[in-house]
């Protein structure tokens, strides 16, 4: 145990104890990482401060990645307590509620797909910007996707563009940033229920039948992804760059599953 000793990693996307970022903290934490988190409003302010105590964080600072200036002001003032760190984890996505049910080509709006893509995808790389020149070598980033990228999955909409868009976004940061020893990751994860499945129409019907189909018969946790992630950004996973792995139980790799034929 101990993999992410000595390393120290931001971490953006925490809004719960059962958000997809807390359980990559918890991960990470228990790998010995040292932690500092993101929230996105004064409303987070006061839970992300006790979930982070508790990881024996005590950098805990305001980002909403849809402003410039709160990326900037990020690590101007992430740097008064880190003058360097060795990774960041970005677990934030958001489309406007009314993109995420109905017929995509119906539903879709110019601005419904500029939010989309600003806030999932852009942020991600305008983050990566930012804190280039504070990033240690052998450093890693990460960010979270889903099988709409590269699947047309109902109601997911134009995240799925958006999901494609982060993992294209995911290549293209890890050809710039490797000479630097900088590595760049995504993973794929199953549904998991958090703040942003949970107001899904029919999300517990897809969450059935996802257990009913995957090769490993249950639902992803928030445990599977943290281990997952806290590998990748450790130097364990020094090989692996631009990559996008699936931490879905084998989901994705099956077909017709369903019709269970004897
Ligand atoms: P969550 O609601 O716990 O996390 C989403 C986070 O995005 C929140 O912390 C929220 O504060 C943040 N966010 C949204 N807009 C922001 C903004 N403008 N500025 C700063 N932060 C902002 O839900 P989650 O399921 O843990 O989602 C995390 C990531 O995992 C997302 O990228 C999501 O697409 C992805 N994902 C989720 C699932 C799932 O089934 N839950 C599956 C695959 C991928
Ligand atoms: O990426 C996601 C969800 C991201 C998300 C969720 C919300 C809900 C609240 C983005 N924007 C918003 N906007 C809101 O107002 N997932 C992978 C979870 C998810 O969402 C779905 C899914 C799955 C799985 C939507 C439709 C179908 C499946």
């Amino acid at each position: 145990m101990g993999f992410l000793a000595g390393k120290r990693i931001l971490i953006a996307g925490v809004a719960s104890k059962v958000s997809i970022a807390y359980g990559i903290a918890q991960a990470m934490y228990k790998q010995r990482a040292e932690l500092a988190f993101t929230y996105q409003n004064n409303k987070l302010k006061d839970r992300i401060t006790e979930l982070a105590i508790g990881l024996d964080s005590k950098i805990i600072l305001p980002c909403n990645v849809e402003k410039d200036e709160n990326i900037t002001d990020l690590f101007n003032q992430l740097s008064q307590k880190w003058t360097t760190f060795d990774g960041l984890v970005h677990s934030i996505a958001f489309a406007p509620n009314d993109q995420l049910n109905g017929d995509y080509v119906n539903t879709v709006s110019r601005q419904g797909f500029q939010i989309a893509h600003e806030i999932s995808v852009y942020s991600f790389v305008a983050m990566a910007k930012a804190c280039r020149l504070m990033l240690n070598p052998n450093s890693a980033l990460l960010t979270i996707s889903y099988l709409g990228a590269e699947r047309a999955i109902v109601n997911y909409n134009v995240m799925g563009p958006a999901k494609a868009s982060l993992e294209a976004n995911v290549r293209y940061m890890a050809n710039s940033m490797g000479p630097e020893s900088i590595r760049v990751n995504a993973i794929s994860a199953g549904p998991i229920r958090t703040l942003a499945s949970s107001g899904i129409k029919g999300f517990r019907k897809m969450l059935n039948y996802c257990e009913s189909i995957t090769p490993i018969r249950r639902s992803i946790t928030i445990e599977d992804i943290g281990n997952s992630a806290a590998f990748l950004c450790s130097d364990l996973a020094s090989g692996i760059t631009g990559e996008v792995i699936h931490v879905d139980g084998g989901f994705s790799i099956t077909a017709m599953n369903e019709l269970e034929l004897k």
